[in-house]
């Protein structure tokens, strides 16, 4: 087993992390910028460097500077979390190169699945369900043209080295395509200097269902069934729950079923995320795979009782998994807490919290970083807590959601606390009744000033 993991990371994260390694017996090295110097990771860590300025790009993402604070400390393994570092095929050849440990995917792994295109390709190979659409990257604009009529409008355009909704384009009829073919590729190429598209049917107001999986070192994989994170705006995820109100004991059967066929087929080791569209007849189609611990992964935990950090860190010590797969024993909701203004088009609202008090009780677990008198740099992504509330049914979940909100304080900033509680009481979210078109309808009700 690993002596001493440095965490390559910031905020809730890290100390989730920290968490675990401590209950392992691992010692734990922080990293930080000058602007985390006050961050709770830092102190809970057994040792802390410094490894840059404020920016990402001088400090969680200086490679260099990570791998010689691991160095120093005589860490033998890294976490990189999520986000930062955690899927940087260069990051991971580079600790290798160290003799370091990379607690996350191979090299060969993580540009295998970020290049969507190919991605794909090996996921039919693998016999995963796929959207029909264009076998690899397309040629020309002619051969786009051909390709839709053969698909079927409407269309979706997709970029190669895409995700997260960059570089895609929905087309509804042919006089349409030119355009969305040019503006597509124009923002591929200027977000990840890349413009290969490649071409899918369009599914209509699909849900995003993923199935996290663990594989072994030894090419054995199982799954530990979904989360339902159809609830996004602009891309962006606010709210998860597992079980999906929407799945069947049949369709979880086949959704792990392509779901460990797929892991095993790469050979994948570690933690992963197999992301599926799901369509208003229960179809699924292989969309993404991660290759990290996701932000989600406590709902998780929750209802299968299972620690993923404690797994991630075994299959790295080349610890064999047991085989099995989890299935959700209770129900468990995680609403992501921002310093953003939700009355405000969920702009960013970084500040001093002058005051805090962390909601509890049976069921309710909140991983944050944050505390009363802590000041959110504005520097890293806006998301300071998680909230996830567990209980034996969806109905009790969402009971026990809205309470834990209303007892939630946060002062100084603002925050999406007041959203998630009106989420709560949608009556298509109760319904379990949402799939990725819901934000596009929501309307937030500004509070009546006093
Ligand atoms: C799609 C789709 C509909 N049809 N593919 C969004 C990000 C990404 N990586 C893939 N995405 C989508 N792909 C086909 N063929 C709709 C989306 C999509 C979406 C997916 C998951 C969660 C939220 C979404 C919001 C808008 C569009």
């Amino acid at each position: 087993m690993f002596k001493k993991i440095l965490i390559a990371n910031r905020g809730e994260i890290a100390l989730r992390v920290i968490r675990t390694c401590r209950e392992m017996g691992i010692k734990t090295v922080a990293v930080y910028s000058t602007a985390d110097a006050e961050s709770l990771h830092v102190r809970f860590a057994d040792e802390a460097v410094c490894i840059g300025p404020a920016p990402s790009t001088d400090s969680y993402l200086k490679m260099a500077n990570i791998i010689a604070a691991a160095e120093i400390t005589n860490a033998d393994a890294i976490h990189p979390g999520y986000g930062f570092l955690s899927e940087n095929a260069k990051f991971s050849k580079l600790c290798q190169d160290h003799d370091i440990k990379f607690i996350g995917a191979s090299p060969e792994m993580i540009n295998k699945m970020g290049d969507k295109a190919n991605a794909k390709s090996t996921m039919i190979a693998a016999g995963v369900p796929c959207v029909p659409g264009s076998e690899g990257v397309i040629q020309d604009f002619e051969q786009c043209e051909k390709l839709a009529v053969e698909v079927g409008y409407p269309v979706m355009l997709k970029a190669s080295a895409g995700g997260g909704g960059k570089g895609m384009r929905a087309v509804w009829k042919p006089e349409d395509l030119k355009d969305a073919w040019d503006s597509a590729r124009m923002e591929s190429k200027a977000a990840f200097g890349n413009n290969d598209m490649y071409m899918e049917k369009l599914i209509e107001e699909p849900r995003h269902i993923e199935i996290q999986v663990v594989g072994d070192a030894f090419g054995k994989a199982c799954h530990l069934s979904e989360r339902d994170c159809s609830v996004q705006r602009r891309h962006q995820k606010l709210t998860e729950e597992t079980p999906s109100p929407f799945m069947t004991d049949e369709l979880r059967e086949a959704m792990g079923k392509a779901a460990v066929a797929a892991a095993e087929y790469i050979k994948y080791e570690g933690a992963g995320t197999v992301e599926f569209l799901v369509d208003k007849h229960r179809n699924f189609y292989f969309m993404e795979m991660n290759t990290r611990i996701q932000v989600e992964h406590p709902i998780t935990e929750e209802v299968v009782d299972y620690d993923l950090i404690r797994e991630q860190i075994s299959v790295a010590a080349g610890i064999p998994i047991s085989g099995k797969n989890y299935y959700p024993k209770l129900h468990s909701i995680e609403c992501r807490i921002n310093a953003e203004d939700p009355f405000n088009g969920f702009r960013p609202a970084p500040g001093r919290i002058t005051s805090f008090h962390a909601p509890g009780g049976h069921g309710v677990r909140l991983d944050t970083h944050v505390y009363a008198g802590y000041t959110i740099p504005p520097n890293y992504d806006s998301m300071i807590a998680k909230l996830i509330c567990t209980a034996q049914t969806r109905e009790e979940a969402i009971g026990k959601m809205k309470r834990a909100l209303d007892e939630f304080i946060i002062e100084g900033i603002k925050t999406t606390i007041p959203f998630h509680r009106q989420l709560m009481d949608h009556p298509d979210y109760v319904a379990g009744n949402y799939t990725t078109k819901f934000m596009e309808d929501f309307v937030i009700e500004k509070p009546a000033v006093s």
